[in-house]
C-alpha cells in the first residue's frame, strides 16, 4: 500500500480525535492501539471489496477447522500491506512506543496446538499466493484458557477475549443461515432418499468474518467465523406465562453454548453433545454459506466441484460429507448417486493424528437424536460403503467390519471422512507411512490413489518477518528480499555458513534477543537469567508423548551431577518451557507442578553457581513464542518416535536459526535430512522400533530402574522428598513410568537423550561450529514455508493453479 510517513502520520491523529476526542499525548497505549487499529480496518475494507470481486470466477477453496490460533493480527497486517516501516518510523516521530501498542492487542486463541495454528499458516500462505482460499470456523466466546500459575500449579482462567470488541471481524447479520438439532425425520415417498425433517430445534448462525491479508498483493481472503444466536426471544418473555419465559431462557443459554468455549468438556453426555452440535453447526453453516455463494455466482450445481474445493482439517468438520449430501438431495433435488459423486469430489481430508484418543468416533444413540437426518444418510452412506467391500472381499466380515462407518454401535469420523473425500493426506512422509502402512492400511488398500502426503509448512511472515525483523533484514541484505516470496532462496546462505563476519552479525541479533527475553524474564518471573547461557526452549502443549519428563530428568541428572562435581565444567544453560494442560489431563496437569518445583529448586540452590536456570513461562501462546523464537539456541523436539504426526514448533525455530535435539520423528525427519544430520542433534527408538515394542504390549520399565543409576536416582527424587511439595505430590508420575509401563518410553531413551545433550554441549562450545550449523538451519528451511506446502496442496489436491508456485528441492 503505499503511503507516506506524513500522510499516515495525519490519517492516525485525525483517527485518535474522532475515537478519542483527546490529543495523542493523553491516551494510553489501548487507545492508541483502538485508533491504530480503526485505521487498518478502513484501509483493509476497500481492498477487500475489490478483492471479492476479482475472485467471482475462479475456483474457492474452502478450509473448514474447529480450530483457528491466529495470533495477534495487528502486526502482521502491516506487514502484509507493506506498512510495517512507515508506520513505525511515523510512531517515532510521534514519540511513540509501537511495540507497547501492539502489546495491547489479546491474542485470539480460537485453538489449541499444532492443528490450529497450521490452520493459520495456510490463511497467511493462501492470500500470499493470491489464491482464492477461506477459512470457516467458530466464534467462540472464550478463546482456550488463559494459563494462571498458583504454587506452580496449572490454574485455568477463562480467555475473555471479546471483552472490548474484536476490531477486525465484520458482522454480517443478512447471511446468518439456521441450523436444525433434534426432531424427527420421515422419508418423502418420491424413491430419491429425500426425507422431511420435522420438530427441531432452530438455531440462527451469524458469520463473523475476518480479512485475511495477502502479503504485498490485492488480494484479501475471508476467514468466516461463526456465531450461535437464538432466534428473535423478547417476545415470548413478555407473554404472561412464566414457563415460556422460563424456556425461552434456558433455549437462548442452550443455544449460545455453542459457540461459548473451544473442546467443551466431552467427559460426560451433556459435554459430548455439546461437541457434536458444534461440528455440525460449523459444516451446516459453511456448506449452506458455500452453496449460497455458489448460486450468487450464477454456477450450476452440477458443477460444484468444479467449482469449490471443500477441505476438512482432520475429522472434526468431516461431518461435511454428510451434510453436503443432505443439501443435495433434500434442499437441491440431486438423486444419490449424483449428489455422491459431487460430494466426494469436492471434500478433501488430512489426517493429524494416529493418536487412538485422537480418532474420534460417536455413539450412535447421541448422534441420532442430536442429527436425525443425518443420521439416516450415514446409515445409507455405510450400507453403500459396506456393499462396495462385499464386492471386494465377499465374506470377510471382519474385514469390512473393521471398515465401516458404523459398527459395535459407533459411527466412526474418520472411516467417514476416508470414504466421503477424494484426498486423504498425512502430515509428514513418516506419518503418510503409518497411516498407510499400519493405522488405515485397510482404507489404502481399498482407495490407494487418495492417500498421499502433504509435509506440513509454517508461515515464515510471521514466524520469521514478525518475530525476528532484524534477522530477516540480515537475510534480505544476504540473498535478496525475493526469498520472501521465494523461501527457498536462503539456500543462498550456505556459502556465508562458514564466514565469520556473518556468524558475527546473527550472533549479534540473537544476544540482543536474549538479553531482551532475559529481561522480560525476570519481570514476569522473578527468576534471573544469564543472556551468554545456552536458551534451551521445550515449548508445546503439556502431554505424555511429548515428553517433557524426559527434558526434566535430564535437568535432574544434569543437577545430581553439578552437586556431586560443583566445579563440573558445564556451559550454564538455561532450560524455557512453555505449555498449557488439557484442564482434564491429570498427568499432565502434575507435571507443569513437577517442572515447576524442579525449577525453584535448582534456581533458589546458590552451591550450583547459576549454572543451569530452569523457567516454566505462563500462558504460552502464539505471542509468547514469537519472543521466544528469536533468543532460541537450542529447540527440544523430543516426542516419541512415531506419535508426533510432523510437528511445526521445529519448523518455526529452525527459520531462526535455533538447532534441534530431536528424536526421529515426523517433521524432525525431513528437517535432518534437508539441513544433514551434521546440523541436528539426533537420538532415541525410531519409529519402527516403538512401534514393534507397541506391538509386543510393551516393556519392562524396571529393567532399566534397576540397570541405570542414573535413572534410579532421578525415579526416586520423585518420590523421596527431594522436590519442594511433598514425598506423595508427585508419586502419580513415578506410578506412570514404573507402575504403568513407560507408555511413551521416556526411560528407554533417557540413556541416547543424555549422550545427545553432551554431544550438543560439546558442539555448543565450538562458537563457529555452532554458527555454521544455525546458518544451515536458516538456509534449508524455505523448505519449510507453508507457501511450499500450501502450493502442493493447491495443485495436487484442490486443482488450483497458483501464479508463481513454491516448489523446492
Ligand atoms: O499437523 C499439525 C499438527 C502436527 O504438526 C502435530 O504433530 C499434531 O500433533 C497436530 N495434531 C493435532 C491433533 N488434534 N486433533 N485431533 O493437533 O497437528
Amino acid at each position: 500500500m503505499n503511503i507516506d510517513k506524513e500522510e499516515f502520520q495525519r490519517q492516525y491523529l485525525d483517527k485518535v480525535a474522532k475515537l478519542h476526542g483527546k490529543p495523542l499525548e493523553e491516551t494510553s497505549d489501548g487507545e492508541r492501539y483502538q485508533a491504530l487499529s480503526s485505521l487498518i480496518r478502513d484501509y483493509i475494507g476497500q481492498r477487500w471489496l475489490l478483492s471479492r470481486r476479482r475472485q467471482r470466477q475462479g475456483k474457492q477453496v474452502y478450509y473448514l477447522s474447529i480450530e483457528f490460533l491466529l495470533g495477534r493480527l495487528t502486526d502482521m497486517y502491516l506487514i502484509n500491506l507493506g506498512l510495517r516501516d512507515t508506520v513505525a518510523a511515523a510512531f517515532f516521530d510521534l514519540g511513540v512506543d509501537l511495540a507497547a501498542i501492539l502489546e495491547s492487542e489479546e491474542d485470539p486463541g480460537l485453538g489449541n496446538g499444532g492443528l490450529g495454528r497450521l490452520a493459520a499458516c495456510y490463511l497467511d500462505s493462501m492470500a500470499a499466493e493470491s489464491l482464492p482460499g477461506h477459512g470457516c470456523g467458530l466464534r467462540y466466546r472464550y478463546g482456550f484458557f488463559e494459563q494462571d500459575f498458583v504454587n506452580g500449579r496449572q490454574i485455568e482462567v477463562p480467555d475473555d477475549w471479546l471483552k472490548t470488541g474484536f476490531i477486525y471481524e465484520f458482522r454480517r447479520s443478512d447471511e446468518a443461515v439456521e441450523i436444525r438439532f433434534g426432531g424427527t425425520v420421515t422419508p418423502e415417498l418420491n424413491g430419491k432418499l429425500r426425507y422431511r425433517h420435522e420438530n427441531y430445534e432452530s438455531v440462527l448462525a451469524v458469520p463473523y468474518d475476518v480479512p485475511v491479508v495477502g502479503h504485498l498483493n490485492d488480494t484479501v481472503n475471508t476467514l468466516r467465523l461463526w456465531s450461535a444466536e437464538p432466534h428473535r426471544t423478547d417476545f415470548v418473555c413478555s407473554a404472561t406465562n412464566r414457563n415460556d419465559c422460563l424456556k425461552t431462557i434456558e433455549y437462548k443459554n442452550d443455544v449460545e453454548a455453542i459457540t461459548s468455549v473451544l473442546y467443551p468438556d466431552d467427559s460426560t453426555r451433556d459435554g459430548r453433545v455439546l461437541r457434536l452440535k458444534q461440528h455440525y453447526f460449523l459444516t451446516s453453516a459453511s456448506l449452506q454459506a458455500i452453496l449460497a455463494d455458489l448460486a450468487r455466482r450464477d454456477i450450476p450445481l452440477t458443477r460444484l466441484s468444479d467449482h469449490v474445493a471443500v477441505h476438512i482439517n482432520d475429522t472434526h468438520p468431516a461431518l461435511a460429507v454428510p451434510e453436503l449430501m443432505r443439501l443435495l438431495i433434500d434442499e437441491h433435488g440431486m438423486g444419490w448417486d449424483e449428489a455422491w459423486s459431487l460430494t466426494v469430489a469436492t471434500i478433501s481430508y488430512t489426517n493429524h493424528t494416529i493418536m487412538p484418543e485422537a480418532l474420534e468416533t460417536w455413539p450412535v444413540d447421541l448422534f441420532q437424536a442430536l442429527l436425525p437426518r443425518i443420521f439416516v444418510i450415514v446409515n445409507e452412506i455405510n450400507e453403500r460403503f459396506c456393499r462396495e467391500l462385499w464386492q471386494r472381499y465377499p465374506g470377510d466380515w471382519d474385514h469390512i467390519r473393521a471398515m465401516a462407518v458404523i459398527a459395535d454401535g459407533t459411527i466412526r469420523m474418520a472411516h467417514l471422512a476416508i470414504a466421503g473425500s477424494h484426498s486423504v493426506n498425512g502430515v509428514a512422509q513418516l506419518h503418510t507411512r503409518i497411516l498407510k502402512e499400519r493405522v488405515m492400511s485397510d482404507f489404502h488398500q481399498f482407495y490407494p490413489d487418495k492417500f498421499n502426503n502433504k509435509t506440513n509448512g509454517v508461515t515464515h511472515r510471521r514466524f520469521l518477518i514478525k518475530a525476528n525483523p532484524q534477522l530477516a533484514a540480515l537475510l534480505g541484505e544476504t540473498v535478496g528480499e525475493q526469498w520472501v516470496q521465494y523461501p527457498c532462496d536462503l539456500l543462498g546462505l550456505l556459502p556465508h555458513a562458514a564466514d565469520p563476519a556473518f556468524q558475527d552479525k546473527l550472533a549479534a541479533i540473537r544476544r540482543w534477543h536474549k538479553s531482551k527475553l532475559a529481561a522480560q524474564i525476570l519481570d514476569a518471573t522473578g527468576v534471573r537469567i544469564d543472556p551468554d547461557s545456552i536458551f534451551d526452549t521445550h515449548v508445546k502443549r503439556i502431554h505424555g508423548y511429548k515428553r517433557q519428563t524426559l527434558n526434566a530428568f535430564h535437568i535432574m541428572h544434569l543437577y545430581n551431577r553439578l552437586k556431586a562435581d560443583p566445579g563440573m565444567d558445564l556451559t550454564p544453560r538455561t532450560f524455557i518451557f512453555g505449555g498449557k494442560a488439557a484442564p482434564a489431563y491429570r498427568l499432565a496437569k502434575l507435571t507443569i507442578r513437577f517442572i515447576n518445583a524442579l525449577a525453584d529448586k535448582i534456581n533458589r540452590d546458590k552451591t550450583i553457581n547459576d549454572k543451569i536456570k530452569v523457567v516454566f513461562l505462563e500462558n504460552y501462546n502464539v505471542s509468547l513464542l514469537e519472543k521466544l523464537l528469536p533468543a532460541t539456541d537450542v529447540s527440544e523436539q523430543i516426542p516419541t518416535a512415531s506419535r508426533e504426526a510432523c510437528g511445526t514448533g521445529n519448523m518455526k525455530f529452525i527459520m531462526n536459526g535455533s538447532v534441534i535435539i530431536g528424536t526421529l520423528d515426523g517433521g524432525n525427519i525431513e528437517i535432518r535430512n534437508a539441513v544433514g544430520e551434521d546440523n541436528i542433534i539426533t537420538f532415541g527408538l525410531t519409529a519402527d522400533e516403538v512401534l514393534n515394542i507397541y506391538e509386543r504390549g510393551g516393556y519392562n520399565p524396571w529393567d532399566i530402574y534397576c540397570g541405570d543409576e542414573r535413572v534410579k536416582t532421578v525415579l526416586d527424587q520423585l518420590v523421596n522428598g527431594f522436590l519442594p511439595g511433598g514425598p506423595d505430590e508427585y508419586r502419580p508420575i513415578f506410578d506412570s513410568f514404573l507402575h504403568h509401563g513407560d507408555h511413551f518410553l521416556v526411560l528407554k531413551d533417557f540413556a541416547a537423550y543424555v549422550d545427545a545433550q553432551k554431544e550438543l554441549e560439546r558442539r555448543y562450545r565450538d562458537r563457529r561450529h555452532w554458527l555454521s550449523m544455525s546458518v544451515r538451519n536458516i538456509a534449508h528451511s524455505g523448505k519449510f514455508s507453508g507457501d511450499r506446502t500450501f502450493t502442493e496442496y493447491a495443485v495436487d489436491i484442490w486443482r488450483l493453479r497458483p501464479e508463481a508456485p513454491v516448489r523446492c528441492y
